[in-house]
């Protein structure tokens, strides 16, 4: 079995892990000083988001120089001694790739946009005038007037944000140059951003799979082929159909890629990420489902309830107030009992929070722009503000909770970004402190996963299918099973497995509670979650 069906990913935003030098802001010198905690958790790999040089329009997803890192972080020794450190205690490093589009703040994009004539201009895309009444990602039209010369380029997120043109070879030239470049340096591979946008057609649709996967095999030719380097593509319009296309080994693209439906369930079809509705379970259950069965033995599933662009699963899911560590735990076990690659976004393993600033608080190019837009729009204010304490991004981008102590041990100095309010309870030291905590229950998660090769390899079938009260799969591999069962509502609930499951000698291998074993008929307290096997 390949390395990387048993590893576990552990996502660092550096600008809210941890900062060393005493400016507000996570650095590269904070990421070193929690290897050991790192450790400790037993992750196999570390993705750090963007830490190139960067005018900081998109917290580092607008990159002006690929080959260098951003002073706000440290150095490129501190770089190189990271990733001793990390590789000195059997930790891979991957980096964030997002190729996109680039800064406008970019050499090439300067050149672009200054003269029609120079070889730079088709780096990027142009038109006489805006040829559609496309949306960007981060609101207002995805057409921005250039001056100089007298043209639109394109851009899918911010207007600082140019996309690259990826039909013109010497662009790809220059990607797959940088990234063998980075893979010199001897980092283990890439998360690469909005990968499935590079075939866009602007004229048509953003997403246009045939040219993105023609793409991605020349790069696996270019840059990865013969090389023992772990991928994830961040593809955002993936489906069971296509992510088995990008991450079957056969066909030399991604390892594996990010399917997002199950993060789109709360959103009203069709209105965007703002408008929202509440999580039908049994919807969830059915996109993993789906999920879970179009990839086996087709390709590889990532696993993630949360990244830096997601509100915090225990807030989004669970319950962020009496039964915080119950249903952290519960949603963790749920996630980590699959087939796939599980993701860990930092804080999610002490069950950080989301949080509720004052508007002016919030930093998030995104949240900024959206609050211009909807007030626009007419939304009241109260729909706006409740949008973005479920959806904005800033809910994962507070500071890591280290201790209870003065900026809850995250920096010397005022951070960039407001503090949860509840570190005082919920922080890192607390929670190592605590043999109960969800930090030591992830920690079990990581474990069992390298102990039975039935959660790496098992095929996966629901229980439990139409009943909302329980999220409960079955897990086979030869001639023994692996059964998962969640109480997934607040409330105690009685749970019947006479019809869906015959419990045979085995044991319990994890509980959130104290369970030690399981009957046919067995109360579940709330959000109580246990994983038998068999
Ligand atoms: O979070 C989103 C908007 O609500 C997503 O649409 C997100 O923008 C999309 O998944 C792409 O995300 C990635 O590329 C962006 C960057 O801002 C995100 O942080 C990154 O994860 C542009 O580079």
């Amino acid at each position: 079995m390949e390395w990387w069906k048993k590893a576990v990913v552990y996502q660092i935003y550096p600008m809210s892990f941890k900062d060393s030098n005493g400016d507000g802001m996570g650095d590269l010198g904070g990421v070193l000083e929690k290897v050991d905690y790192l450790k400790k958790l037993g992750v196999d790999i570390v993705w750090m988001t963007p830490i190139y040089e960067s005018p900081m329009d998109d917290n580092g997803y607008d990159i002006s120089d690929y080959y260098k890192i951003n002073p706000l972080f440290g150095t490129m020794e501190q770089f190189e001694q990271l990733l001793d450190a990390l590789h000195e205690r059997g930790i891979r490093l991957i980096m964030d790739l997002v190729v996109n589009h680039t800064s406008d703040e970019h050499e090439w994009f300067r050149q672009a946009r200054k003269d029609k004539s120079s070889k730079y201009h088709d780096y990027y895309i142009w038109k006489d005038r805006p040829i559609t009444d496309q949306q960007s990602f981060f609101s207002g039209s995805v057409w921005e007037y250039n001056e100089e010369t007298e043209e639109y380029y394109y851009h899918l997120f911010s207007r600082r944000q140019p996309d690259l043109n990826w039909d013109n070879p010497e662009v790809r030239k220059e990607v797959y140059k940088l990234i063998n470049w980075w893979l010199d340096k001897g980092i283990d591979g890439f998360r690469m951003d909005v990968i499935d946008l590079i075939g866009k057609i602007p004229e048509e649709s953003i997403m246009y799979g045939e040219k993105s996967h023609k793409y991605l095999q020349e790069m696996y030719r270019e840059c990865f082929e013969g090389r023992e380097a772990f991928t994830v593509g961040e593809t955002s319009f993936a489906t069971p159909v296509s992510a088995p296309l990008y991450s079957d080994k056969e066909r030399k693209e991604l390892t594996m890629v990010f399917g997002f439906e199950h993060l789109g369930l709360e959103e009203v079809k069709g209105n965007g990420k703002w408008d929202l509705k509440p999580l039908d379970v049994n919807e969830l259950k059915q996109v993993f489902l789906v999920w879970q069965k179009a990839l086996h033995e087709k390709g590889w599933n990532s696993l993630f309830w949360s990244n830096h662009d997601q509100p915090r699963i225990v807030s989004r899911m669970g319950n962020d107030t009496v039964y915080r560590k119950e249903s952290a735990k519960m949603l963790g076990m749920i996630l980590h009992g699959m087939q796939g690659t599980p993701y860990i976004y930092q804080g999610e393993e002490i069950g950080m929070t989301n949080v509720k600033f004052a508007l002016e608080d919030y930093k998030d190019v995104e949240t900024i722009n959206m609050v211009k837009e909807k007030q626009e729009a007419g939304w009241s204010m109260e729909k706006i503000m409740k949008g973005i304490y479920a959806k904005g991004r800033d809910n994962a981008r507070t500071p890591i909770q280290w201790n209870a102590g003065k900026n809850a041990g995250f920096s010397e100095h005022e951070p960039w970004i407001g503090i949860n309010p509840n570190y005082k309870e919920i922080n890192v030291e607390e929670a190592i402190k605590d043999e109960d905590s969800i930090f030591h229950f992830y920690q079990k998660l990581i474990r069992l996963r390298k102990e039975y090769e039935i959660i790496s390899t098992g095929d996966f079938e629901l229980l439990f299918e139409e009943d909302r009260r329980f999220f409960a799969y079955k897990r086979q591999a030869d001639d023994r099973t692996l059964v998962v069962i969640a109480n997934f509502t607040g409330e105690s609930v009685v749970c019947d497995c006479t019809d869906e499951i015959t419990f045979k000698e085995g044991r319990v291998l994890l509980s959130n509670y104290d369970r030690n074993s399981v009957e046919k008929i067995m109360s579940l307290r709330p959000y109580e979650a246990v994983m038998y096997y068999m």
